[in-house]
């Protein structure tokens, strides 16, 4: 996770990168300058300088994409390109992205801006850019072949439309999509309210991310595109945990968190220690009537989803996709299981052949958390991240909301893992273990029959002394 001082790095990398972009009257007649952000860490929001005022959002392991006002119209420039992305520190993956990252930079806006979007293709092939959720002239809604010419390598298009509905967006390729999404090319977009409207609530923090997958082979460096299912890192923003930056909030701020989906599974989002509600999806606000409280919200293929909640309880929470597979990395697939195998027999023969072979998973995974397994370059292992009490056994789609009583409004920087209170923390059992409890069978006495002593296969049921017995 990013600490602080690589946090602040960034904000004054893009500061700069502002002040470069507010170009002078000269330049205004061409194209907006095209900023680049290369760093992975996550962007501090980027107040508006300009028109209508707003709350930004922090985009996770991400930025906002700077404008320039001309003639009362918001002006941006993407540039669809090769990008090299660091999905974790030690694995870099090469993607097809914009202005440097995948995904393309956080586009804001607010209801009733004229947005005019400068679209330059330096991909290998062509592209479009389709702006999912908006209502917009249909020839700006960026389907190649249908509702535009392809955009050229080399040309740049401009795309032209008032944010007509305030909510949560995203934007993508509309052109070759089974190939320019597998390898990256999606972006975030916001319409903030013009004025306080009924069904959106104002928020102390505003996260948004986007949910992707890729199947890298360990040591490689390029997503295998033709893949349909069998995708073995699952991402928020291109990254994978350890990656993943926390989430950083005051105890008692109300936090926004949005996400879409543009993976080709769906992603069951979980948190941890808080009740939240779904907002708002893709297609607007959602009714008062018909909000309820989750801890987990479905974000299928192609939706988004805004949960809202106060995060009034101090602690390093877990937020992560159900689907377990989905908090692993690429190590954790296409092993064969091993639990309960006795591999001794085997193993001795083996290492005739094999002087190091090592077995694997014979008691579970967990091990291979902390085990020092050789790994080729440019992978991390399946599951890791250190956390207080050890490694997290975690990958993939995961992070941590820290919800801390001293983080100053404002501060996005990431505090040091909770301190627990004295006798708030999980502790071991000290007193006198029972034997295991059976229940007798009718006619066949006690199942399954007991083991001899000191066999190591045999499980303890475990239970507080004052109960045994019943
Ligand atoms: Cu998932």
């Amino acid at each position: 996770m990013t600490n602080r001082r690589n946090f602040l790095t960034g904000a004054g990398a893009i500061s700069g990168a502002v002040a470069a972009a507010s170009v002078g009257t000269a330049a205004l007649a061409a194209l907006p300058e095209a900023v680049t952000r290369t760093e992975p860490d996550t962007m501090p929001p980027l107040a508006p300088h300009g028109g209508r005022p707003y709350n930004p959002v922090v985009t996770l392991n991400g930025w906002t994409l700077p404008w320039r006002m001309n003639n009362g119209v918001k002006e941006f420039h993407l540039v669809a390109e090769p990008v090299v992305r660091e999905m974790a520190p030690g694995f870099k993956a090469h993607l097809w992205g914009y202005n440097g990252q995948s995904p393309g930079p956080t586009i804001e806006v607010v209801e009733g801006d004229r947005v005019r979007i400068f679209v330059t293709n330096r991909l290998p092939e062509h592209t479009s850019i389709h702006w999912h959720g908006q209502r917009l002239p249909n020839g700006m809604d960026g389907v190649g072949g249908l509702t535009q010419k392809q955009i050229p390598p080399g040309k740049t298009f401009v795309y032209e439309f008032v944010a007509r509905r305030p909510g949560t967006f995203m934007y993508h390729p509309h052109a070759d999509e089974m190939v320019q999404m597998a390898m990256g090319m999606m972006g975030f977009w916001v319409t903030h309210p013009k004025t306080r409207h009924p069904l959106i609530d104002e928020v102390d923090r505003d996260f948004v991310f986007l949910l992707s997958a890729y199947d890298i082979e360990p040591g490689s460096y390029t997503p295998k595109i033709m893949t349909m299912l069998d995708f073995n890192l699952f991402t928020f923003n291109s990254r994978i945990f350890p990656g993943i930056d926390s989430m950083n909030v005051r105890r008692g701020d109300r936090v926004r968190i949005r996400i879409g989906n543009l993976s080709m599974t769906s992603h069951p989002m979980h948190l941890h220690g808080h009740e939240f509600v779904i907002t708002g999806t893709d297609g607007g606000p959602t009714p008062r009537s018909a909000r309820w409280p989750e801890v987990t919200a479905d974000v299928a293929v192609g939706q988004m989803r805004q949960i809202e909640f106060v995060a009034d309880e101090e602690g390093d929470w877990a937020f992560h996709c159900h689907k377990s597979h989905h908090t692993m990395n690429a190590m954790g697939h296409d092993v064969p299981t091993m639990i309960g195998v006795d591999h001794r027999d085997v193993v001795r023969q083996i290492t005739k052949l094999v002087p190091d072979y090592m077995v694997m998973g014979e008691r579970g995974m967990a091990d291979m958390a902390e085990m020092e397994m050789p790994l080729p370059d440019n992978t991390v292992p399946m599951m890791g991240g250190q956390g207080p009490f050890g490694s997290l056994e975690m990958g993939g789609m995961f992070t941590v909301v820290k919800v801390r009583a001293g983080q100053k409004r404002g501060d996005y920087g990431n505090p040091d893992w909770f301190r627990h209170p004295a006798g708030t923390v999980a502790y071991e059992f000290q007193g006198a273990a029972p034997g295991a409890q059976r229940a007798p069978v009718p006619g066949k006495g006690s199942m399954p029959p007991r083991a001899a002593p000191g066999r190591d296969v045999e499980v303890q049921i475990r239970k507080p002394s004052g109960h045994v017995g019943h």
